[in-house]
């Protein structure tokens, strides 16, 4: 390993030099902002090659693939963009705080499990709320995705526990100096489908992702990191979990719920995510395959769009607005599109042979749509070593005509958000694979 990669000294001056370009440097610092929406702007690019190993051997096999290549990968997305995480827990306890077998007019069951990390029901746990289909016959195949603003925001279901974790203050959210409200019930219903998923026989579980680490720069104080220090460590190395890895740890931790439940059937789970949460779900479907299928929605700069394509989003800037979500060996490469060792249709590859999603939204410039249909169609050759087609399909397609094989895509009308219509293609995505 480059002894510069895994010094954190190197990584702090980075950040400081990269901050004080801002505080002092208006006039450049303005520039490196402003955001470019103009394609014929983008620079100059090729993509790191997706079937060539480190050391020049042309990949041609699945064995060749998941041996050599796949670790290499991924091995290059811990340790420079996302960070790695310290794995499953040995003392982690479940404990369910609340079901009912009629709840949302008798048609779904409903659960809240505690996941206590350490064991203990004063140490750092998040709350896994569950709704499953009333008619279940047997295990069900679940959707699992983190929420925004608590699990009590996704449906206006009285029984559901507001959350009692740290929260950004917003106007109009029902969050008063950081702490949730009644006010907050249902606030994000519209983004999740709850019945819809449930009629269509399948599972949701949510989980509010400030349970896991809270969205903001504090050097890794609170959430689960401190549980991890050793040695009077205080925060992550530079090549250890920012926030985006973090949330999708506890992803996995749901995961590892899920196997102990025999209601859900733990084969067939879809990890899902909106925007920050879907760069999460891309790199829980990474890190962890026993999700069965990953979806990506608006996920856009670290997520599923192209880094090389430096358009709306770009490295310096999310490194800059969120400093948390990354590993420090990140910031080296603002600004640098071109000497990133991987982009992120490397990311998407790492799915495979396993079904995954990316949608766009026409208006959701600032997240390049584009560059996330590239991605996604450019992973289509790990797929072909499968046997299977990969994306099918050559051009991106018009907006609302979603294209559905190994890999699916869709841009949808409308700005960054989830809608009915992106749920209703994920159900249709789901039946065409987890059936
Ligand atoms: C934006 C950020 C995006 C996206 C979005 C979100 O401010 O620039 O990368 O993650 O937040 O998560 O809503």
């Amino acid at each position: 390993m480059n002894p510069l990669n895994s010094s954190p000294t190197f990584c702090s001056l980075l950040r400081i030099l990269s901050l004080s370009t801002i505080l002092t440097l208006p006039t450049l610092s303005s520039r490196a902002l402003d955001a470019n929406y103009d394609e014929s702007k983008i620079p100059a690019y090729e993509l790191p090659p997706l079937l060539i190993s480190e050391s020049g051997e042309k990949i041609k096999t699945v064995e060749a693939w998941e041996k050599t290549r796949r670790p290499e990968i991924l091995d290059l997305f811990r340790s420079q963009m996302y960070g790695k995480n310290p794995g499953r827990l040995a003392y982690m306890k479940f404990v369910t705080t609340e079901s009912t077998t009629s709840a949302l007019n008798g048609k779904s069951l409903r659960k809240q499990i505690s996941v206590r990390f350490d064991g203990t029901e004063e140490g750092p746990q998040m709350e896994i709320l569950l709704y499953l289909p009333a008619s279940a016959k047997g295990p069900v195949p679940v959707f699992v995705g983190l929420n925004f603003g608590g699990n009590h925001t996704i449906h206006s279901d009285p029984a559901i526990h507001i959350s009692k974790s740290w929260m950004r203050n917003r106007k109009d959210s029902g969050v008063i100096d950081h702490k949730a409200t009644e006010a907050a019930r249902g606030k994000s219903a519209g983004r999740w489908a709850v019945n819809e998923i449930n009629q269509r026989g399948y599972g949701l579980a949510t989980i509010y992702y400030g349970d896991i680490d809270p969205d903001f720069e504090d050097g890794f104080k609170n959430g689960v990191h401190a549980m991890f220090y050793r040695n009077e460590q205080k925060g992550p190395k530079s090549d250890e979990w920012g926030s985006i890895a973090t949330w999708a740890w506890g992803l996995s931790r749901a995961m590892d719920y899920f196997e102990t439940d025999a209601s859900i059937d733990h084969r067939r789970v879809a990890v899902m995510g909106h925007s920050r949460l879907g760069k999460t779900s891309l790199w829980a479907g990474a890190e962890d395959s026993r999700f069965a299928l990953v979806i990506s929605n608006d996920s856009g700069c670290g997520g599923a769009a192209l880094n090389r394509r430096a358009i709306g989003e770009t490295v310096h800037r999310i490194n800059t607005s969120f400093p948390h979500w990354f590993c420090d060996n990140f910031i080296q490469y603002n600004n640098k599109e071109n000497s990133i060792p991987f982009d992120q249709h490397q990311l998407i590859a790492l799915m495979a042979p396993r079904p995954v999603y990316v949608a766009s939204a026409e208006q959701d410039r600032w997240a390049d749509p584009k560059g996330e249909f590239l991605s996604a169609k450019h992973a289509s050759p790990v797929y072909r070593l499968y046997g299977k087609k990969g994306m099918g399909q050559e051009e991106m397609p018009q907006v609302n005509q979603p294209i559905h094989n190994q890999i699916g895509y869709h841009i949808r009308s409308g700005k960054h958000n989830v809608t009915d219509f992106d749920w209703t293609q994920y159900l249709n995505f789901a039946d065409q694979h987890l059936r």
